[in-house]
C-alpha cells in the first residue's frame, strides 16, 4: 500500500525552486552541465535544464549516467552490492565545468559516491553539486545534497516511489511500507 506524500504540482514547484536556487547560488548559469542518474534523474535533469532555458534563456547540456545495482545477468536489485557505473562515456565534456548531478532519491549516498568516482575519471570538473528531488535520510557516507526538493524522513523498510510524467505517465511521490 502506497500513499502520496507529494503531488504533481508540488513536485513541479520544487523543481522550479531548485532552478532559482541554482541560478542564485551559481551567480549565473555559465559553465553548467547537468548529469542525471538513470533513470528518473535524467528526466528531472531535463526538467531543470528546460526551466533554466525559460528563465535565463541558456541551453545547458544534459548527460546521463548509468549507476546500477542490477547484475547484468538478472534484473533483480541486490542492495548488498556496491553501485557500479556503466562504462558508457558521457557525450558531454565536463572538464572545467560546473557539473550538477541530479537524482530522484538520495538514500545511503553510495550511488552518488559511485557517480563522483566516474565523473572524476571522465575529466576534471571545476565543481560538482548535487540536486535531488527527495532526500529520504539514512546516509552511510559523508555526502549531502546542495539542492533538495523535499526532505522525506523514512523508515528503512519503506520505499519512496517517484513518478515522472515522461516515463510513468503521471507525476507524484509516494511512500510504500514494505
Ligand atoms: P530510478 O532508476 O528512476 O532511480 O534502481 C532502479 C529503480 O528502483 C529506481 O528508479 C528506484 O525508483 C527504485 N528503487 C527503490 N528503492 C531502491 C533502492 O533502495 N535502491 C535502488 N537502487 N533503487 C531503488
Ligand atoms: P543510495 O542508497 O545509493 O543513495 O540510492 C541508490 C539509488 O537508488 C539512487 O539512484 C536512488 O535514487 C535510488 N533509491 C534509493 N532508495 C530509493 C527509494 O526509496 N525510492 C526510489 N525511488 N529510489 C531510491
Ligand atoms: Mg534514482
Amino acid at each position: 500500500m502506497a500513499h502520496e506524500v507529494v503531488d504533481g504540482s508540488s513536485m513541479q514547484r520544487a523543481l522550479t525552486r531548485i532552478t532559482y536556487e541554482i541560478i542564485e547560488q551559481n551567480k549565473g548559469v555559465e559553465n553548467l552541465v547537468f548529469v542525471g542518474i538513470k533513470t528518473r534523474g535524467v528526466y528531472l535533469a531535463k526538467r531543470l535544464a528546460k526551466r533554466l532555458n525559460q528563465l535565463e534563456n541558456v541551453s545547458v547540456p544534459v548527460a546521463a549516467l548509468d549507476v546500477s545495482l542490477y547484475r547484468d545477468d538478472r534484473h533483480v536489485p541486490d542492495h548488498h552490492r556496491e553501485p557500479t557505473v556503466k562504462t558508457d562515456q558521457l557525450d558531454v565534456d565536463i572538464t572545467d565545468k560546473h557539473v550538477i548531478l541530479v537524482d530522484d532519491v538520495l538514500f545511503t549516498g553510495r550511488t552518488v559516491r559511485a557517480a563522483l568516482d566516474a565523473l572524476m575519471d571522465m575529466g576534471r570538473p571545476k565543481r560538482i553539486s548535487l540536486a535531488v528531488l527527495v532526500d529520504r535520510g539514512h546516509r552511510e557516507l559523508p555526502i549531502r545534497p546542495d539542492f533538495v526538493g523535499k526532505n522525506i524522513p523514512t523508515a528503512m523498510n519503506e520505499t519512496v516511489h517517484v513518478a515522472v510524467e515522461e516515463y510513468d505517465g503521471h507525476e507524484d511521490v509516494t511512500i510504500e511500507h514494505n
